[in-house]
């Protein structure tokens, strides 16, 4: 069988796939694992509705059924997000047992790319990207979304990377693995929760138009994916030394804990938002509506520039 015999594509999207219609990939382990319920409905919901304003058709991907599923919706997103801390957190290395188990997912940036690849989406809006964890000099925990970056086409718009993350070695490594990395409306990464984060971006576009010209030559030259790092919103962002004490607690709590591998960012995400009070929550949903808009944004510019 081949890989397209897995995939499980609703209507919906097939319909807009096949008349060359602008669609949006959504990641799942952003529902299942990074934010509590019932929040992380109302925020699976609400991104698929911040996608539809901004003239695109959403796709959440998850593995559910033994299937690949694209374009999950109705009780299937409840269960999801409901059910999502007894579901796996499916790499790109999990794919495999899982079709074979049935076993429910949500799936990392690494595995909703490769995904949206197969179904032949080409652009996907997230929160925050894995990344080389601080002290992985000794622990080697670097996320397997930078190597999918460097080797599936599917550009992905997110805040950048959370300072729980070592920033200056996750660009390192994007740099290594090939991955182009476009600041939208900015000469800095961000940090996710900040706007800044101290290193500089040698690309920067302003509009969506700039960028999916970017993205069509990146696909002329048969190159893997794009990262665009779209800063917080103003209103919405935490002074990056405001968080940072927060940061250095959560990190020093997963020690105590012995927490390590797959568990490390769950564990990261729903420490700093006890520690805030439940702050880092709403920036976190104000951070992926806005990424939102403007994945729908570039995905509409690019679907014109095909017509
Ligand atoms: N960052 C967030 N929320 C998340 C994740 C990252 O703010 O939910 C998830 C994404 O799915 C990302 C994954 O792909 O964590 C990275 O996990 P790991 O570090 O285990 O590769
Ligand atoms: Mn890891």
């Amino acid at each position: 069988m081949s890989a397209q015999a897995y995939l499980s594509v609703s209507p919906e999207v097939a319909a807009a796939l096949a008349d060359g219609r602008p669609v949006v990939a959504l990641e799942s382990t952003i529902i299942t694992h990074g934010m509590p319920y019932p929040q992380n409905l109302s925020m699976a919901r609400a991104v698929e509705e911040v996608v539809r304003a901004n003239g695109a058709v959403p796709a959440t991907i998850a593995i559910m059924d033994g299937q690949l599923k694209v374009g999950v919706s109705g009780d299937d997103l409840e269960m999801l997000a409901r059910d999502g801390h007894k579901a796996a957190k499916a790499s790109r290395r999990d794919m495999a047992a899982l079709l074979a188990s049935g076993v429910m997912a949500g799936t990392t940036v690494a595995t909703t790319m490769q995904i949206a690849a197969l179904a032949g989406i080409r652009i996907f809006a997230t929160g925050g990207i894995g990344g080389v964890h601080r002290g992985a000099e000794s622990s080697f925990d670097i996320s397997a979304d930078l190597e999918e970056l460097g080797r599936t086409p599917v550009s992905v718009i997110c805040a950048g990377a959370k300072s729980i993350l070592d920033i200056a070695k996750t660009l390192e490594v994007l740099e290594t693995n090939g991955v182009p990395v476009l600041g939208f409306g900015t000469d800095e990464f961000p940090a996710f929760w900040a706007r800044e984060s101290g290193y500089k971006l040698d690309q920067r576009f302003d509009d969506a138009a700039s960028i999916a010209r970017v993205l069509a030559i990146q696909s002329d030259l048969g190159m893997g994916g794009v990262l665009i790092a779209n800063p917080i919103p103003e209103a919405d962002a935490w002074e990056a030394a405001a968080i940072e004490g927060f940061i250095a607690q959560a990190l020093a709590d997963a020690e105590d804990r012995g927490i390590a591998g797959k568990a490390t960012t769950p564990f990261l995400l729903q420490r700093i938002f006890e520690l805030t009070g439940g702050k880092s929550l709403e920036s976190n949903i104000a951070l992926v509506n806005n990424n939102a808009r403007v994945a729908a944004e570039i995905a509409v510019a690019l679907a014109g520039r095909r017509a």
